[in-house]
C-alpha cells in the first residue's frame, strides 16, 4: 500500500488508518488480474503486494498527523518473519496497534495459520514475548462450533487487545461464462471471497467469539459492510469497531462518511444515543 493511499484514508472520515498486510521484504504480489468485483462482493488473490514492513514504519510520523490511530497489519511469510516484524514495529512510537494476520488465503503452498490451533498458540506465545505494543489478530472464518471453541481457548490464554473477524472466505472460484474462464489468474482462479456473500459468516464469527472470548478482548467486525444498517448488525453481534474492505475498493474513501451518516440515521430512528447501548445486545427468539 502506497503512502498516498494511506494518507487519503487519513483525510477521510475513517476512525483509524489500517495498512494492508506487510512482509519482511517488499513483494509485487501475484500476477494480474488478481482482483475482480462480483455481483455481491469480490474475489481476490493479491498475494500480499506491499513495500516491506520498514516502509510502514517510515510512514508513521506522517500518518500520525491525521490524529487517528495508525494500525499496521503484519503477515510474515514465515514464523520467524512474523516475530521479527512484530518486534521491530512494536518499537515505533507512532504506530498505535499491530494486527497480526493469521489468515491470508492466497499464498501458494502455505496453509492459513488460523486453521492450525497448535501453531497459532505457539506463534502467539512467541510474538507476545517480543511485542511492546497492543496487538490483535485477524482470523479466518470458522464454520464449526468445536473450531470456535478450540481457537477461543488459545486466544483467551494471550494478552490480545483485539480479534478481527473475518478475513475473506478462502479459495472461492468465480467464472466468466462467455470466455469460460476463471475471473482471476493466480492459483487456477481460486481466491478469497469478500462482500455480501460473506456477511452472515462474518456476523456469526463475531457473535461466537463475543460469546467465547474474555471480555477485555475487543472484537472488530468485517465482511460485507456496505451501509449503516450492516454496521448496526455487527454492533449487535458484539463488535466495537468495523473494517471496510470490498466497499472501500469499489466506492473509495467517501464510503466512510456515507456509512457513518447512515449508522447515525439508524441509531436515531431506533432511539439510541450511544453505540455502547447496542454492542452485543443481539436478541434471540424465545
Ligand atoms: O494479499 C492478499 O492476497 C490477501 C491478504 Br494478505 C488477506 O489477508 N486477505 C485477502 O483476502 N487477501
Amino acid at each position: 500500500m502506497m503512502l498516498e493511499e494511506l494518507e487519503s484514508i487519513g483525510k477521510s472520515k475513517s476512525g483509524a488508518i489500517l495498512s494492508k498486510s506487510c512482509t519482511l521484504e517488499p513483494r509485487s504480489g501475484n500476477p494480474e488480474p488478481r482482483y475482480s468485483a462480483l455481483p455481491f462482493g469480490s474475489i481476490n488473490s493479491m498475494g500480499i503486494p506491499n513495500l516491506g514492513y520498514k516502509k510502514y514504519a517510515e510512514f508513521s510520523p506522517k500518518l500520525k498527523q491525521f490524529g487517528k490511530p495508525y494500525i499496521v497489519s503484519v503477515s510474515g511469510m514465515t514464523f520467524e518473519d512474523n516475530v521479527t516484524i512484530v518486534k521491530e514495529l512494536s518499537a515505533i512510537s507512532e504506530i498505535d496497534f499491530l494486527e497480526l494476520n493469521l489468515s491470508c488465503p492466497n499464498l501458494i503452498g502455505k496453509p492459513q495459520v488460523g486453521y492450525d490451533f497448535e501453531q497459532s498458540k505457539i506463534l502467539l506465545e512467541k510474538v507476545f514475548s517480543v511485542c511492546k505494543k497492543p496487538l490483535g489478530i485477524k482470523l479466518p472464518p470458522y464454520f464449526d462450533f468445536i473450531h470456535f471453541e478450540q481457537m477461543a481457548t488459545v486466544l483467551n490464554q494471550s494478552p490480545l487487545a483485539f480479534v478481527t473477524c473475518i478475513n475473506s472466505l478462502g479459495n472461492g472460484l468465480a467464472i466468466d461464462i462467455e470466455s469460460e474462464t476463471a475471473l482471476i489468474k493466480p492459483k487456477g482462479g481460486f481466491g478469497g471471497i469478500g462482500g455480501k456473500y460473506v456477511k452472515p459468516t462474518a456476523l456469526a464469527n463475531v457473535r461466537k467469539f463475543y460469546e467465547l472470548l474474555n471480555k477485555n478482548i475487543s472484537i472488530i467486525g468485517v465482511g460485507g459492510i456496505k451501509n449503516g444498517s450492516d454496521v448496526f448488525e455487527f454492533l449487535l453481534c458484539g463488535s466495537t469497531a468495523v473494517q471496510i474492505g470490498t466497499t472501500l475498493v469499489e466506492e473509495g474513501v467517501q464510503c466512510f462518511e456515507r456509512i457513518e451518516n447512515e449508522l447515525r440515521g439508524v441509531m436515531e430512528r431506533k432511539g439510541y444515543s450511544s453505540v455502547e447501548d447496542v454492542i452485543g445486545k443481539l436478541k434471540i427468539k424465545k
